[in-house]
């Protein structure tokens, strides 16, 4: 039986994630290959883009989470005309455009530095709800959807417990989560360090959740289609996938499904190059190229998309004639620029500590910085952010006019959100919390560096004096 096109595409993905890793002589090809179908089916079926304007604010965004996935990343937009041969094979390299793990470069469709496992997908929680808090403010036509992909690390990193739980309280149905679910992780099966039912878990948290297998289109089309029309709960897509899908050993036996192929080239992992891609159809001696007709089904999906964001773009310039108020607010959200702000005006209590003097410049903002959402987790009447949280309402499932989020206590969680709301666009982060516990945010301010991003942050009771709650509190208990 000869192949579909839409085997064809998904085995060239395979081919090239291999053929990158074989050539950098190092990476991760299994993971990959095993989250192929599904990368294809989203790209040339369900994310909405602008292939000719890719900071479109509109558009779908689509967060990676396992960045060492990056070979699947990089395959699916090079199909899609982002990334060149040349780059891919010069994947993992000095100065290159694909680095070992994606780093944000939104114009050839990275939106996330990935890598550290979990932070990809907080920071879709985060997008999801800047997404609901732009759609309630500015209508129905801005309506997007954040996809997000989280692998077995990512499920088991513990910041998935906080943006899993935040999702499903505020049902974000605008969000949708594939598992890459293929029972492999770096040193061993997942079953050697769980037997977590991971559906439940996400049903509890108040998630939609539906497993499918992950290699096979049919299903992964049917399933992202429910997600696209669920209207009240994030929905997580259980892809039991086949880690290496398509590896073959030397004398032709499948080689899927093993861990070594986690992390290294697939001929140092125990299987064989040559026959793998031969398996998947490709040509062993140039297997960094794109088959014709792949590329013909990319390229017509190129004109739809354009199509499409031009239908979109041409909605918005009606809206924009009939709210032209509106529409200057909108501009003055996404132009990264600090709104007017009179500090000279704010007043100050003599004297007063400084959270309290934090709060008071907080509440001259709300109202005037409109597109300002301050975060606190569960500190909100400690750490001041409530002097904000009285001039607004929090979050809630179906509500967003309010521009406060309280996370509950979730440190990690929170500074991860924020990040994915500063690189959604379109609203100010702010969050806080005491500055001892900066210590459980580290991982994700230190990516918000690495992107850029104007996060704020409000750390308080820093102070030396603040001793009584011990290592609640005090510095000195942070620095002795
Ligand atoms: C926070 C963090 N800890 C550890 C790692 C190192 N690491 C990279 S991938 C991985 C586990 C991979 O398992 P999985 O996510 O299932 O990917 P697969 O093996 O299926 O490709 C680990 C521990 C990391 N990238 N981030
Ligand atoms: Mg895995």
């Amino acid at each position: 039986m000869s192949k579909s096109i839409e085997v064809k595409a998904a085995d060239n993905i395979r081919i090239l994630s291999a053929a990158m890793v074989e050539k950098a002589k190092s990476g991760h090809p299994g993971g990959a290959m095993g989250g192929a179908d599904y990368i294809h089916v989203l790209y040339s079926e369900f994310l909405n883009f602008d292939p000719s304007d890719m900071a479109w604010n509109n558009r779908d965004r689509f967060f990676l989470d396992p960045g060492h996935m990056s070979p699947m990343l990089y395959s699916v937009l090079a199909l899609n005309g982002f990334y060149s041969m040349d780059d891919l094979a010069n994947f993992r390299q000095w100065g290159s455009v694909t680095p070992g793990h994606p780093e944000v470069d939104v114009l050839r469709g990275v939106e996330n530095t990935s890598g550290p496992l979990g932070q990809g997908h907080s920071m879709a929680v985060g997008a999801a709800i800047t997404e609901r808090f732009l759609s309630q403010r500015f209508g129905d036509w801005m309506d997007h959807k954040i996809y997000t992909f989280i692998s077995d690390g990512g499920v088991q990193e513990e910041v998935s417990q906080g943006a899993g739980r935040i999702a499903g309280f505020l049902g974000l149905h605008n969000l949708i989560m594939f598992y890459d679910s293929n029972d492999v992780q770096l040193s061993t099966p997942t079953d050697a360090v769980t037997v977590e039912d991971t559906a439940k878990k996400y049903e509890a948290w108040g998630w939609k959740v539906v497993t499918i297998v992950g290699n096979d289109q049919t299903q992964i089309r049917k399933a992202l289609k429910a997600a696209q029309s669920e209207k009240e709960k994030p929905t997580l897509i259980i892809g039991k996938t086949i880690m290496g899908k398509g590896a073959l050993t030397k004398s032709g036996e499948s080689f899927e499904g093993q861990v070594s192929t986690h992390g290294m080239p697939l001929s140092d992992a125990g299987a064989s190059f040559k026959n793998t891609i031969e398996n998947l159809g490709g040509d062993a001696e140039n297997p960094l190229m794109i088959f014709d007709e792949v590329k013909a089904l990319y390229e017509k999906r190129k004109a739809e998309l354009i199509a499409m964001a031009a239908a979109k773009k041409a909605e918005q310039k009606a809206w924009e004639a009939k709210n032209p108020e509106l529409t200057a607010k909108l501009n003055t959200f996404f132009s990264k620029e600090t709104p007017e702000f009179d500090f000279a005006s704010v007043q100050q209590k003599d004297n007063s500590a400084t959270r309290a003097a934090s709060s008071t410049v907080l509440a001259d903002f709300a109202g005037k910085v409109e597109n300002m959402i301050v975060a606190s987790a569960d500190l909100s009447n400690s750490d001041k952010t409530d002097g904000f949280l009285k001039k607004t309402t929090a979050f809630k499932k179906g509500d967003f006019s309010g521009s406060f989020l309280q996370v509950g206590v979730s440190e990690l969680t929170m500074a991860c959100i924020v990040n994915g709301m500063a690189l959604h666009g379109g609203v100010i982060p702010v969050c806080g919390t005491f500055f001892v516990f900066s210590d459980y945010m580290k991982p994700a301010v230190r990516l918000a560096a690495l992107m850029e991003l104007p996060v704020k942050y409000v750390w308080t009771h820093d102070a030396f004096r603040v001793g009584e709650d011990g290592p609640t509190h005090s510095r000195k208990h942070r620095f002795d």
